[in-house]
Parts: C-alpha cells; structure tokens; sequence
C-alpha cells in the first residue's frame, strides 16, 4: 500500500463510497487497484544505460544529481515503472532525458475492465509535468484510447489539443459535471512548485481496462527535463451490474459478490432462475440461508424456492406435514405418528420432544393408543354391551343374563329375577332355587335377609326359637342351664 500517499488516498476512498449511488442498482465499493495493475512505459531512464540527471532540491542544497541505471544497476538508482504501484515511498519511475523523451507515457493495465473514479499521481524527485493528460482504453491492447482530462498552460493546451484553457477547477462533485463530457483542458497543478512529490488528482468517470498517464511537457526554467511518478493511485469499482455491494480484486481479475440470485465474475447471470429485473439499494438481502434456494415474488419480496430437509412454506421456515423441528432454524425430523390414531402431524411439547396430534379417543406421544381405556386399539372404540338386565343370581342359567325374558329360578320373582318369592329371602347364585323359605315360627310366611349386628345377641326368654343352619336343615334347640336360662353350646354355620 501507499505509505506516503495513504492518508490522502484513503480520503479519497471515503468520500467516494459516501457519494450517492445511482439509481437503479448497488456500486461495490470503490478501492485502489493500482497494486494489482500490470504498469509498463515506453521509455525509462537508464534502460538505455546509465545516464545522469541533476534537480534542483527544497532547502539549501540546491542543484543535485544523480544516475539513472539499467536492470543490472544499484536497486537505488533503478526506476522502473513497477516503482509507480510497489507501495514504497522510496522508490519511483522515472523517464529518460531528452527532447525526444518529452512525450512519454505510463500505462497501467487494470485486472479486468473496471469503473474508473478517481486517479492520484505523485511525483518523485521532479516537478509535476507542465503539460499532461489521462486517458483510457477498454481493450488490453487496443489503440482505443479516450482523453478523459487534460492539464497544461495555455500554450500547451492549445498547441497540443487544440483546447481552452479552464481555470476554474472543476467541481469534483455533483450531478452538474457528469453532462460535462467534452473534455478540458485544466491549468491546475502546471505550477513547476513543489520541487518534488507534487499531487495531481483527478475525477475520472469512465470504464477502463488501461489507464494512461500521457506526459507531454516538462518545465522548460527547471534542470529537471524529465517525468517522475512515486505513487499512482488508480480508484476503481468492479463492474457489477448494479448487482452487488462487495467485490473482491486481485491481480487476476474481479470477483463480484452478487446479490439476490445473480451469479458471474460481474453478476451478469441469473443463477436462480428468477432473479429481480432491478435491484433497488433497499431490496431486502436473500435470508433463505442453507433452507433453500432464493427467489422473488412479483413485488420484490424474498420467496425461498427449493426447500432442503422435508421444509416448506415461503421462507423454508416451517416443517412439510408429518415433519417437526425440534429447535427453530433445526432440520424437520419426521414425525413417525400412527396413521389411524393421528392426521400425521406433529409439534414439539415443551421438552422438545415430538408431541403427534390424535384424533378424539387416542392418545400418547404417537398416537397409538386408546384415551379410554376400556377401549381397544386401533379401533379404540367404547365397547357399549346391550342392556343385559337378568340378574345372574336368580335366572336358571347364569350365562343368559341377556335374555329378552328373564328365566327365574323357582324360588325368585321379578321381571329382572332379582327379588326371592314371598316367603323367601336371601337371594343367592349358588341356592338352586335361589332364594330359601322363611323361618318364622309359623308367625309370619314373610321375612327378610338380615346381617347379625355383633357377636352377642339377647333373646326374650321364654319364647319358642330355633338356632338352625342356613338352609334349615338342622336346627339346634336350646338347652336350659341350672339357672333355667337357655343356652347353645355351640354352632358353626
Ligand atoms: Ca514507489
């Protein structure tokens, strides 16, 4: 890089990517490409042989010389025109002397053909050249060349381009001066002063794949009959079609880093198959990312095409059905949910893990059980048996609850067969006749099934009773012990 002339170079760079971009399309940043430049001249001192030079100096020196020398000579005293881009303040390209070296020129062929902005030269140890001009070629070899500004005093403006000396500097910003096609001829910077590393910058709007530095005239009152150039600065954008915002250059050529779906060094193809017909400075910048390929809609908005990894939706950003993403932005996993318990879909629960969503009547994680669990899957439906209404204690046969009529067993009444004749109680399944006859002394033919409230009970005394067996087969009578009460010894039922 510029050592000396990087401050001035990098202002330069500045306020032009601050400048306004032309409507209808992005501009990559501009950036100096002069060390990427192939620079050569058509004469050089000292290629011919070494060859002394003498300068008048800043401050007390005064008049000084030195020598020019050829490929093989001291590195100080070589100035080839590479000297021009290599970075080093030191070092510089120099011209032979000789009236028939007044016209020489430094040719700086550009990595690709490129949108020229803006060109600053440094001189060496030399004045600035009394007459010069810039021009610019968009072949690599052709004779194509094009003046795109010219500087000199009125003599050599007239007497080498047949041209009116501006005074006025020319602005070197605003929309007025881009109409301003027809070229000048500038008295800027023809002062032989500074001595040395005078700067001469210059706008220069125009594509370019050379740049020419063409000296015409040096001053006449000077020692110093010759041209010298410390730094060139060539800023330059790539050629983007108004399609991208970056770009990277090398000594190669120029890559353009295209937007919204273009593609190429220079983004002159669409790669998407369907790219916006205009790129506007505020067209929101493909997000698609790794989840498919970028697209636009009618209107200019981002479409995401090609969906990867089972996404779908405009964006890519949503999961196809039967698939869910466990982390957003994360790939869609499939579901795996039952097909008859569930609509295949799927989300995450909040311990992101997948949560299918079941029909009414399934449940778990995929939908592959009954909610109810009397229900059997995967019709999981709710068995509803008929209205079964015999009770299986009192019909003959116990297997045929669901009969229409109810057949009771011969001691058992009730449409359901569920209550013991009159004269009968305690209805049981295991009684063949379901229900036994009553005890009662032949009080009473009617009674009912009773639970014994504890372990003693008090009988009136005096009164006729029977202990007997469930079924009254045996019966027990009391016995009266020497007080005269009644008593059991014992009985087991
Ligand atoms: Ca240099």
């Amino acid at each position: 890089m510029f050592i000396n002339n990087a401050k001035e170079s990098r202002a330069v760079l500045d306020r032009l990517a601050s400048t306004t971009i032309d409507p209808g399309g992005l501009q990559p940043e501009p950036l100096d490409v002069a060390p990427f430049a192939v620079v050569t001249a058509n004469a050089t001192c000292g290629e011919d042989g070494a060859e002394e030079y003498c300068r008048d100096t800043p401050g007390k020196r005064g008049i000084v010389c030195d020598v020019c020398e050829g490929p093989d000579g001291l590195s100080s005293r070589r100035h080839p025109p590479a000297h021009a881009v290599d970075g080093d303040a030191n070092t510089w390209w120099q011209s032979p002397l000789g009236d028939q070296y007044s016209h020489v020129a430094l040719v700086a062929t550009l990595p690709d053909e490129m949108d020229l902005a803006h060109v600053i030269i440094k001189s060496g140890p030399s004045p600035r050249p009394l007459a010069w001009s810039l021009e610019v070629s968009s072949s690599l070899d052709g004779e194509d060349w094009r003046m795109i500004s010219a500087f000199g005093d009125k003599e050599h403006c007239r007497k080498l381009w047949d041209l009116r000396p501006e005074r006025r500097r020319r602005k070197a910003r605003g929309v007025k001066n881009r109409r301003a096609e027809k070229t000048t001829c500038s008295t800027q910077f023809t002062s032989p002063r500074p001595l040395e590393n005078g700067e001469m910058h210059v706008r220069a709007e125009a594509a370019a794949r050379r740049v020419r530095v063409a000296f015409r005239a040096t001053h006449a009152a000077t020692p110093a009959q010759y041209y010298t150039v410390r730094a060139l600065a060539i800023v330059a954008r790539c050629r983007c079609q108004g399609r991208a915002r970056h770009c990277d250059v090398d000594a190669a050529g120029t890559k353009c880093k295209c937007l919204h779906g273009f593609c190429g060094a220079h983004c002159e193809r669409c790669c998407t198959g369907n790219c916006p017909e205009t790129v506007q400075e505020s067209q929101p910048e493909c997000s698609c990312g790794e989840r498919g390929a970028c697209s636009y809609d009618d209107t200019g908005d981002i479409l995401c095409v090609n969906c990867t990894e089972n996404r779908a939706g405009p964006l890519c950003d949503r999961c196809l059905t039967g698939y869910y993403n466990a982390v957003p932005d994360g790939p869609c996993l499939p579901c795996d949910c039952d097909a008859e318990g569930s609509d295949g879909s799927c989300k995450p629960d909040r311990k992101h893990q997948k949560a299918c969503s079941c029909y009414p009547g399934f449940s778990g994680p995929r939908c592959d059980t009954c909610s109810d669990a009397g229900a059997v899957f995967p019709s999981c439906l709710v068995t509803t048996t008929p209205a079964c209404k015999c009770d299986p204690r009192g019909i003959v046969d116990p297997a045929r609850v669901c009969d229409e009529v109810c057949e009771c067993k011969e001691n058992v009444v009730g449409e359901r067969c569920d209550a013991c004749a009159p004269g009968h109680f305690g209805l049981q399944a295991e009684l063949p006749e379901g229900c036994r006859p009553c005890y009662c002394s032949h009080v009473t033919d009617s009674c009912i099934e009773e639970t014994l409230p504890g372990d003693n009970m008090v009988f009136p005394l005096g009164e006729a009773w029977l202990v007997s067996d469930a079924a009254a087969n045996e019966t027990l009578e009391p016995s009266v012990d020497e007080s005269g009460k009644p008593y059991l010894i014992s009985y087991e039922v």
